[in-house]
């Protein structure tokens, strides 16, 4: 891996989608089960700022007169709540309110690219991958929620494009246990069909300079 041509993509740590009241709620999930993906990934994170890595935080979320949410989007989820309600924190999935956000935890940095993306996927109507064209970046690592999603329907995006993925288990969250292992299966059946599967502490250790490692070892 070389920092100079990966990046980090972190996917939809939004308030929306790990804290109770917002869009993961309204569709009737438990968002404590992602709560698991915020200390891995904040370590991550360190270790990428540290190594100089491009960062692009993604947020999942619509204009505030929703032109461009899709009504079939709008009309899911079955609950009294959906896209656009007003929330314990503002109107839920919508852009510039406090549900919207990412998480305090894992805040974007100066300088780090915060992506407002209206589908699944990081890449449809978001210009994604003219900025990491434009940077040089050939490698993705994929982080965030919800595994078989968002974090799925990117990785699936960023295949077709001919970006090598990299998708850290530990750094991924579902509502769904079993929908998180199918998603990183289907990554790595058939010879890597999709990419690879790993663990973000691999990433940190790689990523640590040259001088920290050989004072471990000394
Ligand atoms: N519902 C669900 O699992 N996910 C989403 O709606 N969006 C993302 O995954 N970000």
């Amino acid at each position: 891996m070389d920092p100079a041509s990966t990046a980090l993509v972190v996917i939809d740590m939004q308030r929306d989608f790990l804290e109770p009241g917002g869009f993961g709620e309204a569709l009737g999930n438990d968002v404590r089960l992602l709560g698991r993906v915020v200390a891995p990934l904040a370590a991550l994170l360190d270790a990428a700022r540290v190594a100089g890595m491009l960062v692009v935080h993604t947020r999942e979320g619509h204009r505030p007169d929703l032109a461009d949410c899709p009504p079939t989007k709008l009309e899911r989820g079955g609950g009294p709540l959906t896209i656009g309600s007003p929330g314990p924190r503002g109107r839920i999935l919508v852009r510039g309110e406090e549900g919207h956000d990412i998480v305090d935890e894992l805040a974007p940095g100066d300088g780090e690219v915060v992506l407002d993306k209206p589908g699944k996927g990081a890449f449809y109507a978001t210009d994604l991958e003219l900025l990491l064209h434009n940077r040089g970046i050939t490698s993705l690592l994929v982080t965030g929620v919800t595994t078989e999603v968002c974090v799925s329907t990117t990785v699936r995006e960023a295949n077709d494009r001919g970006f090598e993925c990299l998708v850290l288990e530990d750094c991924c969250g579902s509502y769904f246990p079993e929908f998180h292992e199918a998603a990183l299966a289907m990554v790595v059946a058939q010879g890597g069909i999709f990419g690879w599967v790993g663990q973000s502490s691999d990433v940190v250790a790689a990523l640590q300079p040259a001088s920290a490692v050989t004072e471990v070892v000394a």
